[in-house]
């Protein structure tokens, strides 16, 4: 059975934790998807079968090598690798779990042959009890097919077609509308993990705050014994606790708490406690434990304004890309890190996990750091609006909250980027979708990054906040900064007249070559993307004036990688930094805006 991988896995006093990163043997399937099942691929070492590349895991498997084949391979690649259990985990009754934190797009995984799990939608996890599965005394051979595949009922969406290559040879070849590459791969770190039989299943807490006080609404669920008992306990930052209770579901008071606050809202912005619960069986003993960092604050939002600790905030920040050279959406802590400083070093206080859920270690850096997160699912460029889309698009929002509801950085949800939401079936369909994430989660907004015209957009009515992208003097005038601030000021106001929500700009930008500098302001140079932020400007602080305009998110943090066309040299470079992460001339000029707005927080 496979389940959402709900909890981050973490050792404690009673799970026991490894990693099993590192160079996995790896095999591209011919083009017969079947080639590799008909010859039990699965079932014996790749290295005996064939010849093999070494392959790291995290990374997409894209730009490791030399050959373009392998980097635009469409269909099954096969990874594989030895791994032992620690005998004492059989000996203590244990069970074994196997985490994927991400596959992109479907896996199917086996353990010494037998097949244990299929998963599809890329960038969330999931993971299986393998117990049953694995020897203690022997190496057991893990298998993973990985198919990029994307159809269109996948989330994101994309078309099929076989190219000729020569006399009597064809070739798939992948295509898409969204604007990045399709990197593959095993993404993110591969967890062993062992729990004991009756097991911490779930932990949700919904945090509220009145006064001084703050509240802690939460449930612990487990798998074992309906008669176990619950202790739960909260520590502040020097580990004194502050709250505890015996009920699994109940309510915490943390009185003079610590809230946690948006970089720079606070002098101590990102404060989380840590939450602990504890499963006790009948005799006293200690059976599972589970730690993991909340934080204390509240979102609300009305037809204007969006709060955090009932505060107006105003977000400042950036679309993004888990991207980077050779990595491509290999989960890498370096890259990461750097991101953080780099947002810091702007003053940003926001990012959006534009076009797909990121890897949770970048939420859990984003809770300390008090940068608030507008958490996307994969839905990119969503079109067709079939009933096995819905259906998908519904599992990854399902999976997603399952996943990220405990982050005080999530402050909102975005349920797609760019939909063809002109299309009558659009509103039915998101409707549907909206609905779907509010009987999960009623404590954040929903939103959706719009790109049709807001007269033709059928999506706005059913969300909480509208979140517009669009790219004046760029896609739209070309090279004609006058219009700028006047368009983007009529735009937003469009938007809030017709839906009478909370407007935010989470797309505007130009592609700028670093380095390339010409004066009067050219398309593509340095001077040009400082001119186009620069009346962006004016136009944000208009709006802030007229009181429902809430956030600015510049295209893109970083240039990044994206499908070969005659429109991207080596990539999208609407970052502000290079891929490389070192800024552009505009980085400057935002850094001088966000921290000026910081500083007034
Ligand atoms: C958009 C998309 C984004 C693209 C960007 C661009 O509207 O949402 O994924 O990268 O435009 O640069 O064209």
């Amino acid at each position: 059975e496979s389940t959402g991988g709900t909890l981050y896995p973490r050792a404690t006093e009673t799970r026991d934790l490894r990693t099993l990163d590192g160079i996995w043997n790896f095999r591209m399937s011919p083009l017969n998807p079947e080639y590799g099942y008909r010859n039990g691929w699965y079932e014996q070492d790749l290295e005996k079968m064939g010849p093999i590349i070494p392959m790291p895991v995290p990374a997409s498997y894209n730009d490791i090598g030399e050959d373009a084949t392998l980097r635009d391979h469409v269909g099954l690649v096969w990874y594989d690798r030895r791994f032992h259990v620690p005998p004492w985990w059989g000996s203590a009754n244990q069970r074994v779990w196997l985490r994927f934190s991400s596959v992109h797009y479907a896996a199917e995984v086996w353990i010494n042959g037998k097949s244990v799990t299929y998963h599809e939608i890329g960038h969330l996890p999931f993971e299986v009890d393998i117990t049953e599965y694995v020897s203690y005394n022997t190496s057991n051979l893990l298998t993973v097919a990985v198919d990029n595949t994307l159809l269109g009922d996948t989330v994101p969406q994309g078309t099929i077609r076989d190219i000729a290559i020569g006399y009597n040879k064809v070739r798939l070849e992948q295509s898409y509308t969204f604007d990045f590459f399709n990197y593959a791969g095993i993404h993110r770190t591969v967890f062993l993990y062992s729990t004991p039989q009756t097991y911490i299943d779930d932990v949700i807490v919904n945090t509220d705050i009145q006064g001084l006080t703050g509240f802690v609404v939460y449930n612990v669920t487990f798998k074992g014994p309906a008669d176990t008992l619950c202790l739960v306990q909260m520590f502040d930052k020097s580990d004194a606790q502050v709250a505890a209770s015996s009920d699994c579901a109940g309510l915490l008071e943390v009185g003079n708490a610590n809230f946690w606050w948006p970089y720079l809202m606070h002098p101590n912005p990102g404060y989380l406690y840590t939450f602990k619960a504890t499963l006790i069986g009948s005799l006293g003993e200690i059976i599972d434990t589970y730690s993991q960092k909340i934080g204390i604050r509240t979102v609300t939002w009305t037809n204007t304004s969006v709060y955090i600790n009932e505060k107006p905030m105003y977000m400042r920040g950036f679309g993004m890309h888990e991207d980077s050279d050779l990595r491509g959406k290999g989960w890498d802590p370096v890259l990461w890190v750097k991101n953080i400083n780099l947002l810091k070093w702007t003053g940003a206080n926001a990012f959006r996990t534009s076009h797909y859920p990121y890897a949770e270690e970048i939420y859990q850096l984003a809770d300390e750091h008090g940068i608030m997160i507008i958490d996307e699912c994969p839905s990119v460029d969503t079109d067709i609006f079939s009933a096995a889309l819905l259906a998908k698009h519904k599992q990854s929002l399902t999976e997603l909250i399952r996943r990220d509801k405990n982050h005080p950085s999530v402050v909102m949800w975005s349920i797609s980027n760019e939909p063809r939401s002109a299309n009558k079936l659009a509103d039915a369909y998101f409707g549907e979708v909206v609905r779907h994430v509010k009987s999960m989660d009623l404590s954040r907004p929903v939103t959706i990054a719009i790109s049709q015209h807001y007269n033709t957009d059928r999506s706005g009515q059913h969300l909480d906040v509208i979140c517009f992208n669009r790219y004046n003097g760029w896609y739209h005038n070309t090279g004609n900064l006058l219009n700028i601030a006047n368009n983007v000021v009529e735009e937003a106001t469009a938007f809030h007249r017709k839906h009478n929500k909370p407007v935010i700009m989470t797309e505007y930008g130009a592609d700028t070559v670093s380095g390339l500098h010409l004066y009067p302001e050219y398309v593509w140079s340095e001077e040009y993307q400082v001119a186009l932020l620069s009346e962006h400007f004016k136009a944000f602080d208009r709006l802030r004036q007229a009181g429902f305009f809430v956030g600015e998110f510049i295209w893109n943090f970083a240039d990044f990688k994206t499908a070969q066309t005659i429109t991207r040299v080596g990539g999208n470079k609407k970052g502000v930094f290079t891929r490389a992460r070192q800024p552009k001339t505009a980085a400057h000029h935002l850094r001088a805006r966000y921290s000026a707005l910081a500083a007034a927080d």
